[in-house]
């Protein structure tokens, strides 16, 4: 059984546990076990810390990381902006031994040291490069026929390949490929790649920003003929999700009820797992239309 760590971030076990435990239960079905990593903290977020300063950015960020290498796993997470500060912190300290010298400074005041022996997977990558399409294939139980999924992947996801270094990190196809592995059909939408409107500080600095690019988002799939969103990030999640009721109380009309599925609900829902074990019922925008339209 392969064993990965855990690094929860500060979005998913507060805001959505559904996707913690959909997560969890989803892998344990591949013998993937996922350990939770204790002491951790904010990742620290990309956008928000990363902008401000990179040195305390990096230091967090590196704490967090000698957790997972005391536990002697490589990390994985279910939050692009935690993937983005962890992967990234850890690929530029493996670039650069002085400011490894710099960084394990700081934190040897705490008695900690960043050796880079773990590496960091999103999930996602976990479900695709090792579990595979074909092998999730096999095991659905319910086919997701006829369900049309629009896939957001979300700014932290794209990241130059010179940094990512795997994959076809700018223009990825995994979303797409997992969810025609379960037998539902990803659906083409404009502005894929635009971000769903929440990261950076916008959604806590400038809300109306946020929720007009969320706007014009939720639009383009559902033009599109999408029945649900997916996405491999909670924090897009939480925006979709808890954007379309900021939406709809702006307008004062239920005009946005697409519904929005993590992409381990997604799977997980194919593959036989509890919709309530997975907290869909405790989702904002009422998930019950696609429930339907796959248990009819
Ligand atoms: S931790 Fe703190 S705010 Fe957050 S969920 Fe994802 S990014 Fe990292
Ligand atoms: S939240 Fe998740 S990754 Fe980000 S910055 Fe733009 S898109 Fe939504
Ligand atoms: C978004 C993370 S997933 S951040 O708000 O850009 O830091």
């Amino acid at each position: 059984m392969k064993k990965y760590a855990y690094f929860l971030g500060c979005l998913t076990p507060n805001r959505y546990p559904g996707i913690e435990a959909a997560t969890i239960d989803l892998l344990r079905m591949f013998d993937v076990e996922l350990d939770y990593m204790k002491g951790t903290s904010c990742c620290p977020a990309p956008g928000v810390f990363g902008s401000f300063d990179l040195e305390t950015w990096l230091t967090i960020a590196a704490r967090n990381i000698t957790i997972a290498e005391g536990m002697g796993r490589d990390i994985t997470l279910t939050c692009n902006g935690c993937f983005a500060t962890l992967q990234e912190a850890d690929h530029v300290l493996k670039h650069n031994r002085e400011l490894v010298k710099k960084i394990n400074g700081h934190l040897s005041k705490i008695g900690r040291e960043y050796k880079g022996t773990s590496n960091v997977l999103h999930v996602i990558e976990i479900l695709y490069n090792e579990i595979g399409p074909d092998r999730i294939s096999d095991m659905v139980v319910q086919p997701l026929d006829g369900v049309k999924v629009a896939c957001h992947y979300g700014c932290h996801f794209l990241k130059p390949s010179s940094v990512r270094q795997r994959g076809n990190s700018e223009n990825p196809t995994m979303l797409e490929e997992l969810v025609e592995a379960v037998g539902a059909t990803p659906v083409d939408y404009k502005d894929k790649k635009m971000c769903c409107g929440a990261g950076g500080g916008v959604r806590a600095g400038k809300i109306d920003v946020a929720l007009e690019m969320t706007r014009k988002k939720l639009d383009a799939m559902i033009e599109a003929g999408a029945d649900c969103v997916t996405t491999p990030c909670v924090f897009c999640h939480f925006q979709f999700d808890a954007g379309q009721t900021e939406i709809n109380s702006k307008l004062g009309a239920e005009k946005y009820k697409l519904p929005v599925v993590f992409i381990t609900q997604l799977i997980g829902l194919a593959l036989g797992l509890s919709p309530r074990r997975m907290g869909l019922h405790r989702q904002r925008i009422p998930v019950k239309p696609l429930l339907d339209k796959i248990f009819h």
